[in-house]
């Protein structure tokens, strides 16, 4: 069975893209580390004073593979400011065109020398056209990191259908950051680990079981789960007898004793209230396997382009149009 990461000092937080960049600022304050953006559009460059702008050149929406080769050419300048880091932190927003052309680069040019940890915000079913782009990219990112943690928002919108995409971005995004500002005291399993959470409720079992079964979303075979987390935000302002019942009821969703961990936080949830996320390390099939449907075909090892990832470069052919 694989050992857990540890994570070493000193800590980098990389935000990339829009999502990824506010996600990003948030978390190495709470942490206390340095952070990094990485976008191709200025505006998510604002107020920070250490970022990498990706110059799309004359290209006013560039496709994800045309970023990539943007990313790809800066690449050098990348590995220099990641330089010396223990451990990198990765948030990214597949959805987006930046997080899913730059996460695989980032994360592949800092997983030589730092422990790599990302994070991965998936797209909704409904947003057809990024869900290919977004599933090729995690299985890139997985590749060049060593543990990655997703964040699905379809399964969240399936368990809670009344939210507003607004409402369902303000919860998922406050579970990436908590989590994530809490593993600079905890370790990680180097499997996929899957992030589901809750809204805010007085009821911490509801919570729980809302949390679960976003889990069972994304997860199969429930009983192939080596390891869950579960956080509770709030929970040591929770009376004793109602964390005891909370505890036992994690500990026989997840069978196994030994196997479910509690991290307790006194930081509320942000929107008041008792809530429970929960980290599940399952290492076998996802439902972002089917989100590439071709990778679930051939082996990495059959990709003629699996090394450097595919992208568009711009080339200027010297050849006139012959008509
Ligand atoms: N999960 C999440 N999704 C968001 C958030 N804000 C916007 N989105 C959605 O994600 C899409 C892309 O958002 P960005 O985070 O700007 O993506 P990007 O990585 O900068 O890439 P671009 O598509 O080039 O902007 C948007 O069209 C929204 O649908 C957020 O805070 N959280
Ligand atoms: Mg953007």
């Amino acid at each position: 069975m694989s050992e857990d990461i540890l994570i070493k000092n000193p800590l980098l937080v990389v935000g990339i893209g829009g999502a990824g960049s506010r996600l990003a600022k948030k978390a190495s304050q709470a942490i206390g580390c340095e952070c990094l953006l990485v976008s191709n559009d200025k505006r998510d460059l604002e107020d920070s004073n250490n970022s990498i702008f990706i110059n799309s050149g004359k290209w006013v929406n560039p496709s994800t593979y045309k970023l990539r080769s943007f990313a790809s050419a800066k690449q050098e300048q990348i590995r220099a400011k990641l330089e010396g880091f223990g451990t990198v932190i990765v948030i990214a927003n597949l959805a987006g065109r930046a997080g899913a052309a730059m996460a695989p680069v980032v994360c592949s040019t800092a997983c030589n020398a730092s422990t790599v940890i990302s994070f991965a915000i998936m797209p909704f079913g409904f947003e057809k056209d990024r869900v290919f782009s977004a599933g090729v990219s995690l299985r890139r990112m997985r590749e060049a990191s060593h543990s990655t943690v997703v964040m699905d928002n379809d399964a969240f919108l399936d368990n809670n259908p009344e939210l507003s995409k607004e409402e369902c971005y303000s919860i998922t995004n406050s579970a990436i950051v908590e989590v994530a500002s809490s593993l600079a005291s905890r370790s990680v399993r180097p499997d996929m680990n899957i992030l589901s959470t809750s809204k805010a409720s007085d009821d911490s079992q509801a919570s729980l079981r809302d949390s679960v079964s976003m889990l069972y979303q994304d997860i199969a075979d429930t009983d192939a789960i080596r390891r869950t987390v579960v956080y509770v935000m709030g929970g040591e302002n929770l009376p004793i007898s109602q964390l005891n019942q909370l505890v036992g009821h994690a500990q026989g969703i997840f069978k196994e004793e030994g196997t479910t961990e509690i991290a307790m936080s006194s930081v509320a949830a942000s929107d008041g209230g008792v809530r429970v996320h929960v980290v599940a390390s399952a290492p076998q099939k996802t439902r972002f396997d089917a989100y590439d449907p071709l990778g679930e075909i051939f082996s990495a090892d059959s990709h003629l382009d699996w090394d450097e990832p595919d992208s568009a470069p711009d080339l200027e052919l010297a050849i006139p149009i012959i008509e």
